[in-house]
């Protein structure tokens, strides 16, 4: 079966505990063109926050993921179509490569088929996914390969995601990851914030993720972005 993602450009991340532009609603959100909203965030999230968004959102037609940042946040809503669920490559601390997810697997009863994981790189030590999992963030362009072929080929992750969460990332190191990959989906998150940004980090990466944008500027802006990836991914034969 194809992976769900195997044909998104684009992904919206919102942010629950963040608010939209004024004037702007989640029927906006939903109809800027993205393939599907990830719903979560970092810090400061709850199952009711989590809930509200998902609601909001469950009766247009995108693809609604929750990427859960710990287990008490996991909302069962039959409106999801899954869960993303981020391990972090490079964390110094251990409960996010392998901790939180024992935890969960030991309270819950997951559903295996809608539960798929992440591989992230986390690359910008201000952002609070590097504070909280004490990521190591100096890696070169071969240490991001070689993460990228590690998880690829010895975690057998289907989808490596670069993070720059908040600042716009390295493109050469972006390219260097799209090159350690055979089969897996190449995500990047950081600072995407037009349709040039997005174009150029959709040259490498399969899918563009947009996040505080829709916060702080709103739906027009993330539109171009989705017109940034599209265009990206025509134009090249990734
Ligand atoms: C965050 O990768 C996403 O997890 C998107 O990053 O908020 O910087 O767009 P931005």
């Amino acid at each position: 079966m194809t992976a769900a993602w195997a044909d998104w450009d684009h992904v919206l991340k919102v942010d629950p505990d963040k608010g939209l532009q004024e004037g702007e609603t989640f029927e906006d959100v939903c109809r800027t063109g993205t393939d599907a909203i990830e719903v979560g965030g970092t810090l400061d999230v709850t199952r009711d926050k989590m809930g509200r968004v998902i609601d909001a959102c469950k009766r247009y037609d995108v693809p609604l993921y929750q990427e859960p940042s710990n287990p008490a946040v996991v909302v069962d809503h039959e409106a999801l179509a899954g869960y993303l669920v981020p391990v972090v490559m490079n964390a110094g601390d251990v409960s996010w490569i392998t901790g939180a997810h024992k935890e969960w697997v030991r309270i819950d009863t997951i559903d295996w088929n809608r539960t798929h994981t992440e591989a992230y790189i986390v690359m910008n030590p201000e952002a609070s996914v590097a504070q909280l999992t004490d990521a190591d963030c100096e890696q070169s362009a071969d240490d991001v390969a070689a993460y990228a072929r590690v998880a690829e080929r010895m975690f057998g992750q289907e989808i490596v995601y670069v993070e720059y969460s908040g600042t716009y990332g390295d493109p050469e190191k972006l390219a260097a990851a799209a090159d350690a990959l055979d089969d897996a989906t190449l995500f990047y998150g950081g600072g995407v914030h037009d349709y040039e940004t997005a174009r150029e980090m959709g040259q490498y990466a399969d899918v563009v993720v947009v996040g505080d944008l829709l916060h702080d500027e709103g739906v027009d802006a993330v539109r171009e972005t989705v017109e940034g990836a599209g265009d990206a991914s025509v134009a090249t034969t990734k």
